[in-house]
């Protein structure tokens, strides 16, 4: 009974939060063309570069999430500040993140799906910030010596969690002790714990099933399931949500009842399970694998047979101890695989927030008072000299450019209307 000190926990790293953020994009350069009896050498600070993104591949070799138990954040390089004589600074690297195929990349705080990674195809899940222009930009015909460069963008961060959920064929599902294991030994290569007490299977484990010289199906033994599955009992969502994945269900019950349990009871109590954590999970066709047959009564094995045939169910007498009916779930599995098309695709639901360090503004009006609330304003305002024509022009361009102005004129401003920004007071002029 070892097992239990486990329960409910998420022990199995098949899902971790990980916060991620991509590279800063470098500030551009302040700089001045010098050179020998040159006097005034024009602007010429370069760009800064782009910050790295935050890629996340679906790799192959790596099947696990246990690497993501101790590190969790991930950070990309950032781009490097422009230099003089024009030159960009350098872009960030990228940074790579590996996952198992069938990751599912959630946004943390939403939940929404960012990504599906069963396609095998990586996504860029953080966007590294552009880099800042350099003074050579601000140059025009009007403001020969720019002292502006701007600084460059931070890059995008998120905290995400992903969640492995397992690709498999046909899923093994039942109560504990039912023989899911035992079964998964008896028709692939796979050998799994088996034990008599409940919970020997603590992680799903894939086996390949033989059938012919080129059909084989994957199928997945999965940890057992008890009642309040779904509200986290037993195992819990640890291993429903690798059945998210399955193409068709074998449902596994002990129709011999061997430890004093009805096998048409445990069959709807899991259903009922399925059901109550996710709906869609009933649609999967399934298989009744009625196991130990062996031990089991003709009465017992009638029983399940009449309630299967009843209601449709498609029905496997078999036993794992003797091997009796191996062959026919084998072929019967097959087949249903065939005719069930692959689960779609999470569908991706995430929607990009709108970025919070944006020149966003406030405008409200009091007593013919025009009050706007824009902290990032607030901070140009305070580097703003007054008596520098480039500073001022500065100041009036992110007006311009945030769209303030127009939005005053929106709001019916007349010249000489007073206009308040922070701890400053100014008079409209158009
Ligand atoms: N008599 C008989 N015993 C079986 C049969 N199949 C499995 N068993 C026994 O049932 C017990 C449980 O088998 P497992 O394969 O570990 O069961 P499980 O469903 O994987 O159990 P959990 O991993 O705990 O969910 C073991 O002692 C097996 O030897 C069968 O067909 N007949
Ligand atoms: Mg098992």
């Amino acid at each position: 009974m070892l097992g239990l000190v486990f329960l409910g926990t998420d022990m199995f790293f098949d899902k971790v939060k990980i916060k991620i953020k991509a590279g800063n994009g470098g500030d551009g350069a302040v700089s001045f063309h010098r050179e020998k009896y040159v006097a005034a050498g024009g602007p010429d600070g370069g760009d800064g570069g782009r910050g790295g993104n935050v890629i996340i591949k679906p790799d192959e070799k790596v099947d696990t999430l246990i690497d993501f138990r101790f590190k969790k954040k991930y950070v990309a390089e950032s781009g490097a500040t422009g230099a003089g004589n024009n030159r960009k600074g350098k872009s960030g690297e990228d940074l790579i993140i590996r996952v198992p195929v069938g990751t599912v990349i959630i946004d943390a705080e939403t939940e929404a799906v960012i990504a599906d990674t069963s396609n095998g195809e990586e996504r860029i899940i953080a966007l590294g910030g552009k880099g800042g222009f350099g003074n050579a930009r601000f140059s025009t015909p009007t403001r020969q010596i720019p002292m502006y460069a701007k600084s460059g963008k931070p890059g995008e961060q998120l905290e995400v969690i992903l969640e492995l959920k397992m690709i498999a064929d046909a899923g093994l599902i039942g109560f504990p002790n039912v023989g899911k294991s035992t079964l998964l030994s008896c028709i692939s290569a796979a050998r799994p714990k088996v034990a008599n007490y409940h919970f020997t299977t603590l992680e799903p484990m894939l086996g390949v099933v033989e059938i012919g010289m080129d059909s084989r199906f994957v199928a997945a033994d999965i940890p057992g399931l008890i009642e309040g599955a779904s509200e986290g009992l037993g195992l819990g969502h640890s291993f429903l949500r690798h059945i998210e994945r399955c193409r068709v269900l074998l449902h596994v019950v002990d129709v011999s009842g061997s430890e004093g349990r009805d096998p048409i009871e445990d069959y709807k109590q899991i259903n009922k399970e399925l059901g109550s954590y996710n709906e869609t999970l009933l649609d999967k066709p399934q298989i009744v694998v009625g196991n130990k047959c062996d031990i089991a009564t003709e009465e017992q094995i009638e029983a399940l047979r009449s309630f299967c045939s009843e209601n449709g169910i498609e029905f496997i007498p078999v036993s794992a101890a003797t091997m009796q009916g191996i062959d026919d779930l084998k072929k019967a599995a097959y087949a249903l695989i065939q005719k069930t098309p692959k689960p779609a695709p999470f569908e991706e639901t995430y929607v990009k927030p709108e970025p919070k360090i944006g020149r966003t503004f406030e405008i409200t009006e009091e007593d013919g008072k025009y009050f706007i609330e824009a902290p990032w304003l607030e901070r140009i305002l305070w580097n703003t000299d007054p008596d520098d024509y480039n500073s001022l022009q500065y100041f009036q361009n992110a007006l311009q450019e945030s769209g303030i102005v127009d939005r005053l004129r929106e709001m019916g401003v007349h010249d000489e209307d007073t206009v308040v920004i922070g701890d400053y007071e100014f008079n409209y002029v158009s």
